[in-house]
């Protein structure tokens, strides 16, 4: 499978036609999609991906010797192989998830409960969605360990010289995401890996707003551990992945108990199965991986470096038309971005306004994205966020601006 650049330009019309969704009204008006951060929707091959698989080979996985067993299974490791692939990582390196907040949790309940102890430090940034803080709040108390957090600048990026003087040999993790879903900057996360790894720290990097948008080789980055989510990149909900390397994999311990993470259980000792399977318990979500893996065979055909160049120059469009509205801020201007147009308008509320745009068949999202401490660093208690995907076009752009022109009469 080609990760590469290849690919031509986006052909954006022919992408269209393969999402179903797309042709739908909404209050008699074209669906206008801007909501692709919180959810994407799915192309035909992923569709017929899981329809496949419930009508053709449907079973459980690792457990039988039958033949929709057997068939189940090696979808499923095929699944695992792609997801490898996608990343440039090894099958063995590949956890199934369901979807990035369950990997972060993961590495902090396993790994992170396993290393940290108290004067150790945890070091996030400002940009977090609450499911790279939370979890780092819960080890923290209770491992005695300590948060710091890098602040942001206005613009919505990382203060470097902040995160180098918050950075010691205190650090063992450094939990950053790849792009913010409220601000839409792209950190520069290689970067950041080098000087972790100077300090002895790993870096643990949400991909949630990244693998959707640009190509991810977890070896260039050189990152410890990289989480995503299937529904953010055109695959199912309820399953992700987490990549961790391989040697800290293989020596983290189980964080959940069950079916299929042991080798043996007796009363008196359990003995645990091999990384990935460890992290396993229970009967997976063998529908949605497969869904994933076909999501990710479907943007790399695409060509993710096609889909960064395109979505950027919609980017600029969209930060050009806004810029054109009187009375919108932009929350979150930062030299590299990704797919994501956050602003307020006047002082009219968020939900107003996406109220409105959904009248006029414009899908955005309005609220504090999982991102609160993003909000209160804006001043701001939430904002409109446009979201941008593979599908998105600039008549689409054209519409939201329209349509805002709408909110600002009605509140005029
Ligand atoms: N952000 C948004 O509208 P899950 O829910 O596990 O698939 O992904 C969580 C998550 C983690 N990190 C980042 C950067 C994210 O953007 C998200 C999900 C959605 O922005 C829903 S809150």
């Amino acid at each position: 499978m080609s990760r590469a650049s290849t690919a031509p330009a986006l052909d954006v019309a022919r992408v269209r036609a393969d999402f179903p969704i797309l042709t739908r009204e909404v209050n008699g008006r074209p669906l206008v999609y801007l909501d692709n951060a919180a959810s994407t929707h799915r192309p035909r091959p992923v569709l017929d991906a899981i329809e496949q698989f419930y009508t053709v080979s449907n079973s459980n996985v690792h457990r039988g010797v039958h033949r929709l067993s057997q068939e189940a299974t090696q979808l499923f490791e095929d699944a695992r192989a792609t997801m490898a692939g996608f990343l440039g990582a090894d099958a063995r390196e590949i956890v199934f998830t369901r979807g990035t907040t369950e990997s972060l949790n993961l590495v902090a309940f396993s790994y992170g409960r396993a290393t940290l102890q108290a004067g150790d430090d945890v070091l996030l940034t400002h940009m977090e969605h609450h499911a790279n803080i939370v979890p780092w709040q819960l080890l923290c108390e209770q491992t005695g360990a300590t948060l710091k957090v890098v602040p942001i600048t206005d613009a919505g990026e990382l203060d470097l010289d902040a995160f180098d003087a918050l950075l010691g040999d205190r650090t063992r993790i450094v939990a950053v995401t790849h792009v913010s879903n409220a601000l839409g900057t792209i950190n520069p996360i290689a970067e950041l890996a080098r000087r972790a790894h100077a300090v002895g720290a790993v870096i643990v990097v949400d991909g949630a707003q990244g693998a959707p948008h640009m190509a991810v080789d977890v070896h260039t980055l050189d990152v410890d551990f990289y989480a995503l989510s299937g529904h953010k990149m055109y695959g199912p909900t309820g399953i992700g992945v987490l990549y961790g390397r391989r040697a800290l994999l293989d020596a983290m311990p189980p964080w959940q108990g069950g079916g299929d993470m042991i080798r043996s259980v007796t009363f008196e000792q359990t003995t645990y199965n091999d990384a990935p399977f460890r992290f396993e318990a229970g009967t997976p979500n063998i529908a949605g991986a497969i869904g994933l893996a076909a999501a990710a065979r479907y943007i790399s055909a695409l060509g993710l470096d096609a889909i960064a160049a395109r979505e950027a120059e919609l980017l600029a469009y969209g930060t050009q038309r806004l810029g054109e509205v009187e009375g919108l801020r932009m929350i979150g201007t930062a030299a590299h971005k990704a797919g994501v147009l956050g602003f307020v308008l006047q002082d009219i509320h968020p939900h107003d306004i996406g109220t409105i745009l959904d009248h006029e068949g414009v899908a955005v999202r309005t609220g504090h994205h999982c991102a609160q401490p993003v909000m209160e660093r804006f001043g701001v208690p939430a904002t409109a966020r446009a979201s941008l995907g593979i599908y998105n076009t600039h008549a689409e752009i054209d519409a939201l601006v329209a349509a805002l022109a709408k909110v600002r009469e009605v509140f005029a």
